[in-house]
């Protein structure tokens, strides 16, 4: 696969886990940018955007899709386009349209998310429904469920696709979509040995992200019904979402949809990894166990340093890495990093560790 210090040579002393988006383009999607067929595709006339709108809505076995210029934009038109506003959004509390996306929902969309803490991040259908409104002047209503799959913060986490379809044959039942943060799904579908279409052939949308662990350098996709992608493609270009010539962008997904998928299980095997050598260190407490996809969220409260402290002492080192709570630090293993770099992150934490282990002795 590609050479792990990059197109401009930079970056072969950095050992960069901050997460999967920092991964540059590979030299094929370079090639492929520079020779892309272009048009505006306002007016709907870039051929390789709707190349990748078309293959996209395919692999996940939809009627349509739409490419959108990151993730969040692309969960907030999907929430705009299933909600109107002072509707509830239903969703995990460490997700991402809770946490990371600045209250958008309720900025720009006008919806107030309905967040639980949820075991692992994953949602069943008994918690999702103790969440839905009853039908009562007296509350705002329930407009829509949403999942998150891998579960970013939750460390990588998988949901079982019986969970998913119970929550979505349920939720149809009580007239509501589900729409699914599919961020990662392709390292879902890895994990889990199973097509992005079996994984979420029942939720109404998927948002899924090139820019990740698939190494696109821009873009994510909404997929879902005509009329559905019809909405969210209105609803894309009242944020400013419209662009032009943006098939030099798209071209490098289509790369990624065809040849990263198949290289993530090395990025999965990286990450456990990883966590089994942090889980040997003193101090620092993680389950290699489970570890099943890329995201490694390890406690380091043993070490009686706080996690931005370990990640400042960790950048000294250039191993980047960064902290979700305060005893937590996120690793991300991605194409960018090797066995070497994941050796590298260890040694550096252990040597950290045992300073603080003298210092106590
Ligand atoms: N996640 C980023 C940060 O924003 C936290 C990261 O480094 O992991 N859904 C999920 C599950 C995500 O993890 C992210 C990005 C997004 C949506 C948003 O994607 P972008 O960054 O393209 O807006």
């Amino acid at each position: 696969m590609y050479d792990s210090k990059g197109m401009d040579g930079k970056g072969d002393a950095v050992v960069d886990l901050r997460s999967d988006t920092v991964t540059r383009p590979t030299p094929a999607m370079r090639r492929a940018m520079a020779e892309a067929e272009v048009g505006d595709d306002v007016y709907g006339e870039d051929p390789t955007i709707n190349r990748l709108q078309s293959h996209a809505a395919e692999i996940f076995g939809r009627e349509a899709a739409l490419f959108v210029p990151s993730g969040s934009m692309g969960n907030l038109v999907a929430i705009k386009a299933w909600t109107q506003p002072g509707m509830e959004v239903i969703c995990e509390q460490r997700a991402h349209v809770n946490q990371y996306e600045l209250a958008s929902m309720s900025a720009i969309a006008g919806c107030f998310p309905r967040a639980v803490f949820a075991h692992e991040g994953i949602l069943t259908w008994p918690v999702v429904e103790s969440l839905i409104r009853a039908k009562s002047p007296n509350y705002s209503q329930t407009g829509l469920v949403t999942i998150e799959n891998t579960h970013n913060m939750a460390g990588g986490t998988l949901y079982a696709t019986q969970v998913v379809e119970e929550i979505c044959d349920r939720a149809h039942e009580a007239k509501l979509r589900v729409h699914m943060d599919g961020a990662r799904i392709f390292n879902a579908s890895v994990a889990l040995g199973k097509s992005v279409r079996e994984l979420t052939r029942k939720c109404d949308s998927v948002m899924f992200c090139l820019s990740k662990g698939l190494g696109a350098p821009v873009g994510s996709m909404l997929v879902g019904s005509k009329e559905f992608i019809e909405k969210a493609h209105i609803n894309r270009k009242m944020l400013g979402g419209g662009m032009r010539q943006a098939g030099v962008l798209a071209a490098a997904g289509l790369v990624a949809l065809e040849e990263s998928p198949k290289a993530l299980h090395r990025d999965h095997e990286n990450a456990r990894y990883l966590a089994e050598g942090l889980a040997k260190i003193p101090g620092i407490s993680v389950d290699p166990k489970k570890v099943v996809t890329n995201i490694v969220i390890f406690d380091v409260r043993g070490t009686e340093k706080t996690a931005t402290e370990i990640c400042s002492e960790l950048g000294k080192k250039d191993v980047l890495c960064g902290a979700t709570d305060k005893y937590l630090v996120r690793m991300v293993t991605h194409y960018d990093v090797d066995r070497a770099g994941i050796d590298r992150a260890i040694a550096e934490l252990s040597e950290i560790c045992s300073t603080v282990a003298k210092t106590h002795a």
